[in-house]
């Protein structure tokens, strides 16, 4: 008998083993690894992988050249914060209260992170995320306090503020590879938000970038001068380079002599507090004969904009630079270490930028340059290296599409859509026109508050607020949007099928006056934005 249960035992454990085995091998596809790398105001301009010959980012483009390169990704709010709590949520700011940069964030509501940590993922941020308050579903975070600095920045690791000394799009990156290579539970799949400041205002290069684009001339982009006709809005701007662009805060002309006066000199030295003076005698030997040069040829006119322009250019770029050598040094590392095959990339900007176009720097605006952003993604497992993806994608599609590659379910209440069953090919399906809300008014730079929408070939928005007027914009035959077609009446058609489509989605996405008011209310009322009312400058 004692024998025979030996042997019914073995033959039960020989039965169980190999399907045990077949088991763990059916896992081994496991959830793939999410790295998703933001930058701060990176114009798709300054990509080459846009086409755009300004600049050229490598590693950047490596993403899309591995993987896939977004042709019409947006935001759904044209700054820092409110982007951020989209991507982080997937809801439109007036579902997830983020609606500008001075109003606070609740993190205590659900976003991609916490989701993922709880299905298994090790979840970090780490950089710039510009959310007030402790961020919540992350394992590791390390963050810059508000906007952050160039030199020597502060940080708050898990709760802790530190001190790092270097220049801060490197240090950003070196925190982000120590984690990867020590820091995070390598047994578990991991989502990895990796934020650079940079090219954020003002603009400061590394020491070892200064001059890196000396040779050459940027010519003014075609808009340059434009007068703003038939767009009010737009012509109430401070975003003006020629305008607005502070010579010595923004383009660093901080004479010691002090004969430079400017509306901002007074907040420029402020920029250079945090420097060594190691790294303050390399900064001053770069611009020291720059500063004498603009000093003796006393410009006006267009050539001060065109040599506004430039120095615009050149530090903007130069800040770049940094941005893709930390790109280069992650995607190094994921194939060196066998992780390329299993991780997702996705490469993008809390917003676009003006780079010159209409005479602006800045964003905020629902016109292209600033709505549009640059989204760059690789996943080789399921994307073909060199695909190039037309449709209408936004930023709070991120989440549910984190969520979809992990084989998470997607909270109900996300309002973005998963694009990756239009990558797979497996659906054709896809949204038609996608919505857009900007608040921060009255405020800095002074761009109205609107709301609008965009299908792939028009534009309608409806500025409020001061004014109450409208633009509709012909995507197709004016790419720059400088003729508003509103009331035209060769156009009385599609302004209609656009009305309709804008209270569609205002309806769908659950927007409405009232919402608005509430806001608006609560953000008359801030201390902030009374301080900034009565002439304090308000960062
Ligand atoms: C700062 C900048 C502005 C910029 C906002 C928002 N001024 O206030 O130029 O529009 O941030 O940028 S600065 O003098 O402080 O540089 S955002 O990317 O954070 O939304
Ligand atoms: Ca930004």
């Amino acid at each position: 008998m004692k024998k025979m249960k030996m042997i019914a035992g073995g033959i039960l454990l020989m039965s169980i083993l190999p399907s045990c085995h077949k088991e763990t091998k059916k896992e081994t596809p496991k959830q793939p690894n999410i790295i998703f790398i933001m930058s701060d105001d990176h114009a798709y301009q300054a990509i080459s992988a846009y086409g755009h010959n300004l600049n050229q980012t490598p590693n950047i483009d490596r993403i899309a050249n591995e993987g896939v390169l977004f042709t019409h990704g947006y935001v759904n709010n044209s700054i820092c914060a409110p982007s951020r709590a989209a991507m982080l949520t997937g809801k439109h700011s007036f579902k997830n209260g983020k609606v500008d940069n001075i109003l606070p964030f609740n993190w205590d509501q659900d976003n991609v992170a916490k989701q993922l940590q709880k299905n298994g993922y090790q979840t970090a941020l780490i950089g710039k995320i510009h959310l007030n308050g402790n961020p919540q579903g992350f394992n590791y975070s390390n963050v810059l306090v508000g906007q952050g600095q160039y030199y020597n920045p502060d940080f708050i690791e898990n709760g802790q503020k530190k001190q790092y000394h270097g220049y801060c799009t490197e240090v950003t990156t070196n925190i982000t590879m120590d984690w990867l290579k020590q820091g995070r539970d390598k047994s578990k799949p991991f989502f990895l938000m990796y934020h650079q400041k940079a090219p954020h205002r003002t603009w400061m290069p590394d020491m070892k970038y200064l001059g890196k684009f000396d040779d050459i001339d940027f010519e003014l982009p075609e808009s340059f001068f434009d007068n703003f006709d038939g767009r009010e809005a737009a012509e109430h701007h401070e975003m003006g380079i020629l305008e607005h662009m502070d010579v010595v805060y923004d383009l660093k002309m901080l004479d010691k002599a002090g004969d430079i006066k400017t509306k901002y000199r007074k907040f420029a030295q402020s920029m250079y507090n945090r420097m060594d003076s190691t790294q303050r005698a390399k900064w001053d030997a770069y611009y020291d004969p720059i500063i004498k040069k603009f000093k003796d040829q006393n410009l006006k006119g267009k050539a001060l904009a065109e040599w506004k322009y430039n120095r615009y250019m050149k530090d903007y770029l130069s800040t770049i630079q940094s941005v893709d050598d930390g790109v280069g040094e992650l995607l190094d590392y994921l194939d060196k270490e066998g992780l390329a095959e299993n991780t997702i990339i996705v490469y993008t900007s809390d917003q676009g930028f003006y780079l010159g176009e209409h005479g602006w720097f800045d964003k905020r605006f629902m016109y292209e340059e600033s709505f549009r952003t640059p989204i760059l993604m690789k996943y080789p497992k399921e994307i073909k290296a060199g695909t190039v993806e037309d449709r209408l994608v936004q930023n709070i599609d991120f989440a549910p599409t984190f969520l979809d590659y992990a084989d998470t379910k997607i909270p109900k209440d996300m309002q973005g859509e998963s694009f990756r069953s239009i990558l797979n090919g497996k659906s054709n399906k896809w949204r038609d026109a996608l919505y857009y809300t900007y608040y921060e008014y009255p405020g800095e730079h002074s761009v109205e508050r609107h709301y609008g929408i965009r299908t792939d070939r028009y534009k309608l928005i409806h500025f409020y607020y001061d004014s109450d007027t409208w633009e509709m914009y012909d995507l197709d035959n004016d790419p720059q949007e400088m003729h508003n077609l509103y009331n035209d009446p060769a156009h009385a058609n599609i302004q209609k099928n656009l009305h309709e489509k804008l209270d569609s989605l205002r309806e769908k996405y659950g927007d409405s006056d009232e919402l608005d008011e509430k806001y608006l209310k609560r953000y008359l009322e801030h201390k902030d934005i009374k301080r900034s009312m009565k002439g304090n400058k308000n960062n």
